[in-house]
């Protein structure tokens, strides 16, 4: 074992549990209605202003004091600590509002400008944080203690960025022209739409990994589509985020299939199914690729499992389809955010059903925050006791010890 590099100890500070019900402290999910409101035509830039100055700090505080939780190890990696520097920084920031006069052009503009400034400010933090894994991989190896306390951190750490970030977007789409309305995608209210067409998402996402997969296999797997109802179902969403989550579905799906069928000439199609309920819309997505055992499954979305040195040569880089990388987990956390889900269930021997759950009533569309508390505390913290299953074993016991003559 290597001599512990990045050790700092600040442990006794860090053990504090946090104050009971600090409520004004806690984050504010909005629904998407609220998020509506923001660019309807009586909100303005200084209601935005004023909620952002204190939504903003809060939840980059929130998600810091759990920073602070990581294990030494990992916490002192320089990747961990540049992005611990980032939100730092950002916190001054915004914190800097706090006295300024609403009123003033000068306040608002400014803080349109700090805004941007953020943006770009964290734009790498995903791939920076995957560093310091490897970082903390390289001089101490694995631990599953460790393993599940970095997949429980940072499930909450990316679904708080990705909190932030739909925040502060809103709020430059909104606010930093001169016109509210986005001129490459004029019906959506910053990066929402309010009637989001599912299936001209799915077929976008589609060409584009069909392109991908082009290029690297020099061929693809086709689409076959199915909707169940009359008109193409529609909702309250983030194209984006949808677009992320089917694009990420549909590369694994192609890789899976492409894999399999190598060099014959015709692939099964990957099909793609939207319904819509009076809870759910729902997007199935299938592939017959051969499937991955049940066992497997949770790797996909394991942060610690993923977590590979960075490819660096132009020949790894040029693989657009190789490495499942963050992309499943991060779609999953794009689909819980507004209360949906992305689940995985496979045939081993034959193919994988990957689902997209989506609140069908804009009502039910609510951010999922997390919020730093005993409970979350408790989660750092806990011993680690021994599971309480049996371990299965590979020799059975012997039998004989019961034989009754
Ligand atoms: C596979 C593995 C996978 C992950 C996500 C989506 C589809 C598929 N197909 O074989």
């Amino acid at each position: 074992n290597k001599v512990p590099r990045f050790v700092k100890d600040n442990a006794g500070e860090r053990s504090k549990p946090p104050p009971a019900g600090v409520r004004c402290f806690s984050p504010s999910p909005l629904s998407m209605k609220q998020f509506l409101d923001f660019g309807s035509e009586n909100a303005c830039e200084r209601t935005s202003f004023a909620f952002l100055r204190h939504e903003v700090p809060v939840r980059l505080a929130n998600i810091m004091k759990e920073i602070n939780l990581l294990p030494d190890n990992l916490l002192g990696t320089p990747s961990v600590r540049l992005v611990q520097s980032w939100y730092l920084r950002s916190l001054q920031d915004i914190i800097e509002f706090k006295d300024k006069n609403a009123e003033e052009e000068k306040t608002t503009y400014d803080f349109t400008d700090a805004v941007i400034k953020i943006l770009k400010r964290h734009n790498d933090v995903v791939p920076t944080m995957a560093q310091g894994l490897v970082e903390y991989k390289e001089a101490y190896g694995t631990d599953p203690i460790v393993s599940q306390n970095v997949q429980y951190f940072l499930d909450r750490f990316y679904m708080s960025r990705i909190s932030i970030r739909m925040l502060l977007n809103q709020h430059t789409l909104l606010f930093a022209g001169k016109v509210k309305v986005n001129p490459a995608h004029p019906k959506q209210i910053g990066s929402i739409d309010p009637n989001c067409r599912v299936k001209d998402v799915v077929m976008d996402a589609y060409e584009n990994a069909r392109g991908l997969c082009d290029r690297y296999y020099m061929n693809s797997p086709e689409l076959q589509m199915e909707e169940f109802h009359d008109g193409s179902p529609t909702v309250v969403y983030v194209p984006s985020h949808l677009y992320h989550m089917v694009f990420e579905l549909f590369k694994n799906a192609m890789r899976a299939t492409m894999e399999k069928y190598g060099d014959s000439t015709d692939y099964p199609p990957i099909r793609a199914q939207i319904a819509l309920g009076s809870e759910d819309l729902t997007v199935k997505v299938s592939d017959r690729g051969g499937g991955v055992p049940l066992r497997k499954i949770e790797r996909l979305f394991t942060y610690t499992y993923s977590t590979a040195p960075r490819p660096t040569s132009m020949e790894a880089r040029a693989a657009p389809l190789a490495g499942y990388g963050y992309g499943l987990p991060i779609s999953r956390l794009y689909a819980r955010y507004f209360q949906g889900d992305l689940k995985l269930y496979s045939l081993e021997g034959y193919g994988t059903d990957a689902i997209i759950y989506i609140r069908a009533l804009s009502t039910e569309s609510i951010e999922r925050l997390p919020v730093y508390n005993k409970s979350a505390w408790k989660h750092y913290k806990t011993f680690h006791e021994a599971d309480d299953w049996c371990v299965p074993s590979k020799e059975p016991k012997d039998m004989t010890t019961y034989r009754s003559s």
